[in-house]
């Protein structure tokens, strides 16, 4: 462990050819007709940005082709918005077929960890990722796995950097923000390394790109589900959870928890909602040190999968077989759970707002 932050915390650098990582990957794909980058579900600007990033390193250093994949929806407005100022080409994972010896590279995600549709289809030859939840790396020839990294945008900089790799304005785009939105939270989930890169990058970035992404349109939806979200949210002590019905999109959670865990009263927020009969589960600490994936791991058990970082984590639970009550035993049982590994032992809560009655 003591090693691993000493290397993080170096600033980047070019190391002696023979240790550094992105020779060690580039090696291994010098025979692919062609490389394949796969992440999670609904990818987000660090899993977009590092694939883009790779991509730009395969195509660059070895002319071989590449092709980026989609697996679920872009939903979140500003990833987006994202996708179509930098104009980035997705194919679709479903029923993709490769051809022989290509080469599958999973970033920002470990297989088996249930936030992706791509469950070893395709032989991988390479996972690179920051997430502490660990996934099954078993039999991967080349795993590049820093979960102190604030970004996987971060090790993909780094690859770049040492490959003396020039980068677009577009790349560099995708990649700032990338790292940008993964460690723009407080307290801050980043390193020098990530610092480092955010700094190599900024001169290069399109500043009107950035602009537009990070300010794009939100649709009627976003209020919609925000109101709903204040007048379903309860206080049960320095916690605050809050059950959306219906979610348009499965992000919305993490925005709207996002929001709330603002609130001077709490360290902690969920909301959960429902989208296309999976029960989204959203968490956010204003804490430091706590482990809010593994937390939630151990809230959700046996009804779901979840995971994430230390001051935020998100879950998923198939709820399409539960009926209403179920569906209200479940909710409450995880409120239980959370209250329970947290020590409140205010069970009752009390609501954020109290519905206003309209004068007129
Ligand atoms: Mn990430």
């Amino acid at each position: 462990m003591a090693r691993r932050s000493a290397e993080i915390s170096k600033p980047i650098v070019s190391k002696s050819a023979a240790h550094r990582a992105s020779d060690r990957f580039l090696a291994g794909l010098t025979d692919s007709p062609r490389v394949t980058f796969v992440s999670h579900v609904q990818p987000d600007p660090d899993s977009l940005g590092s694939m883009l990033g790779l991509s730009h390193l395969v195509n660059t250093r070895l002319r071989i082709p590449t092709r980026i994949t989609r697996d679920g929806l872009i939903c979140r407005a500003e990833n987006q918005e994202m996708v179509r100022a930098l104009d980035i080409e997705l194919t679709p994972i479903e029923g993709i077929t490769a051809m022989p010896h290509e080469a599958v590279v999973m970033v920002d995600s470990q297989p088996h960890t249930g936030r992706h549709s791509f469950n070893g289809e395709l032989p991988l030859y390479a996972v690179i990722d920051h997430h502490t939840t660990p996934g099954d790396v078993r039999g991967v020839p080349f795993v590049d796995l820093r979960p102190t990294l604030g970004a996987t945008c971060t090790l993909v900089t780094r690859y770049l950097i040492e490959q003396n790799v020039p980068l677009s304005p577009r790349v560099a785009t995708a990649l700032y923000y990338g790292i940008e939105t993964e460690v723009s939270g407080y307290p801050r989930e980043a390193t020098e390394a990530d610092d480092s890169a955010l700094h190599y990058l900024f001169p290069l970035v399109d500043k009107t790109a950035l602009a537009r992404i990070r300010n794009a349109k939100l649709p009627h939806s976003h209020f919609a589900v925000l109101l709903q979200a204040l007048q379903n949210s309860t206080l049960y002590d320095r916690v605050l959870i809050s059950w959306i019905d219906n979610l348009s999109q499965p992000e919305q959670a993490a925005q709207i928890v996002d929001y709330l865990v603002r609130l001077d009263q709490v360290d902690w927020a969920l909301c959960g909602g429902i989208c296309n009969g999976t029960l989204i589960l959203s968490m956010r600490t204003s804490l430091q040190g706590v482990q809010a994936g593994d937390l939630l791991r151990q809230v959700v058990g046996k009804f779901g999968k979840a995971g994430g970082h230390d001051r935020r984590a998100g879950g998923a639970i198939s709820v399409q077989k539960r009926s209403p009550n179920d569906l209200r035993h479940l909710k409450d049982e995880l409120k239980k759970r959370l209250l329970s590994a947290l020590n409140i032992a205010d069970q009752h809560g009390h609501p954020l707002v109290p519905i206003p009655t309209l004068s007129h």
